[in-house]
């Protein structure tokens, strides 16, 4: 089994190896995957699936792809902190969800109406600097045309984050009539951050407060618990309450899922990041950027005629990725796939657009 954790200059991906992810006592288990207290079996299974990937010619007009996979990552701490959002609810004024500006859809949890009820709301659509530009802009006018507050945020330059306080003033404007006419001036708002994992919650805590004391990774899962932080923004005390990210039971509609693994909502170790790659493969094909070309000096015509798995071949090699043999390592080259998606070396992307 190899280690496909460095990358061509030696820094460690955040992705980690499947050896790594089957020795971590506890770990879920992946769909379709056997007992994880048998890695040979699982090496077996894995090396037979690339084998059948690699001579496999596939079918035409499939409506499913055979590279589609189950995905499904809900562990217990999520259940906990639906239940510990619940009952802080009392706590806040308003909700602030945030959400992913590359899968605006996919990025909001449908259990959140259920969660909060009838407080008010504000969205920020945030990463915007990796998503499309031209597609954020319909995104925030679909949200405008429902009537719902939303802001276009990109939480690693700041840009957006002046609108927040005002926003939520906004939303709160009859509930700060009431205060104001008893006599509260400059109450502090109160605010929840929710949203799906790793979509920048506590990030965008840090910047608006101007400090780093919100622990950020670029990984799924990294808040635990519901943690206050007090500020001031534009003259407004704000008291902002990060919480852990929270998905669903359930993927209805896999796309979902996948989505979500392309832009690391989802823990690497639930899935299977060849096929996730060859996935995403196959969405560029699709839908082609200049900057996928360019990256891997690959022509338009030469990307429409390969196959998913021969692209990722070829992007191995390009890479210089070899196992012995001389044979392209499409496993590393996954890793490193993915790895650009997310920092959006392939292009800005959103994979989503208001209908
Ligand atoms: N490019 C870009 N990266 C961002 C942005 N906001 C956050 N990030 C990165 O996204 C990663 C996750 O950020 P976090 O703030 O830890 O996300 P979170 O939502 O708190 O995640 P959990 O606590 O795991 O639920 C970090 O590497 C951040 O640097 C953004 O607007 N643009
Ligand atoms: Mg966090």
């Amino acid at each position: 089994m190899k280690n496909n954790r460095n990358t061509k200059n030696g820094k460690k991906s955040p992705i980690r190896g499947k050896r790594e992810r089957y020795a971590e006592k506890g770990s879920p288990k992946r769909s379709g995957a056997r007992d994880p207290k048998k890695p040979s079996a699982i090496k077996a299974q894995h090396a037979e699936a690339r084998r059948n990937r690699r001579e496999r010619r596939p079918a035409e007009n499939k409506s499913v792809s055979e590279n589609s996979q189950y995905i499904q990552w809900f562990p217990g701490h999520m259940t906990r902190t639906k239940r510990k959002i619940q009952a802080d609810l009392k706590l806040v004024d308003a909700v602030a969800e945030i959400i992913d500006a590359r899968v605006p859809v996919s990025s909001r949890n449908p259990d959140l109406p259920s969660m909060i009820g009838s407080k008010p709301r504000v969205i920020l659509m945030n990463k915007c600097d990796l998503a499309n530009p031209k597609a954020t802009k319909q995104w925030a006018e679909y949200f405008r045309k429902q009537g719902v507050k939303a802001i276009e945020l990109d939480c690693k330059t700041g840009a957006g984050i002046g609108s927040f306080t005002s926003a939520v003033r906004d939303v709160l404007a009859d509930k700060i009539a009431v205060w104001e006419s008893k006599g509260m001036v400059n109450r502090s708002l109160r605010v929840m951050i929710v949203g799906i994992p790793n979509v920048g919650k506590s990030t965008f805590i840090n910047r608006i407060s101007k400090t780093s004391k919100a622990k950020t990774e670029d990984r799924p899962g990294v808040t635990r618990g519901n943690q206050w932080f007090t500020l001031s923004s534009g003259g407004v005390n704000i008291d902002l309450l990060d919480t852990p990210g929270v998905l669903w039971p359930r993927f209805d509609d896999q796309l979902v899922g996948e989505r979500l693994a392309f832009t690391g909502a989802v823990k690497d170790d639930v899935t299977d990041t060849e096929q996730l790659a060859l996935r995403l493969l196959e969405y560029l094909r699709e839908n082609p950027t200049n900057a996928f070309a360019e990256r891997f000096s690959l022509e338009q015509c030469e990307i429409n005629e390969m196959q998913a798995h021969e692209l990722l071949a070829a992007i191995a090699k390009k890479r210089g990725m070899l196992i012995s043999g001389g044979e392209p390592d499409t496993e590393r080259a996954a890793v490193m796939l993915l790895d650009e998606f997310r920092g959006a070396k392939l292009g800005r992307i959103t994979l989503e657009l208001p209908e």
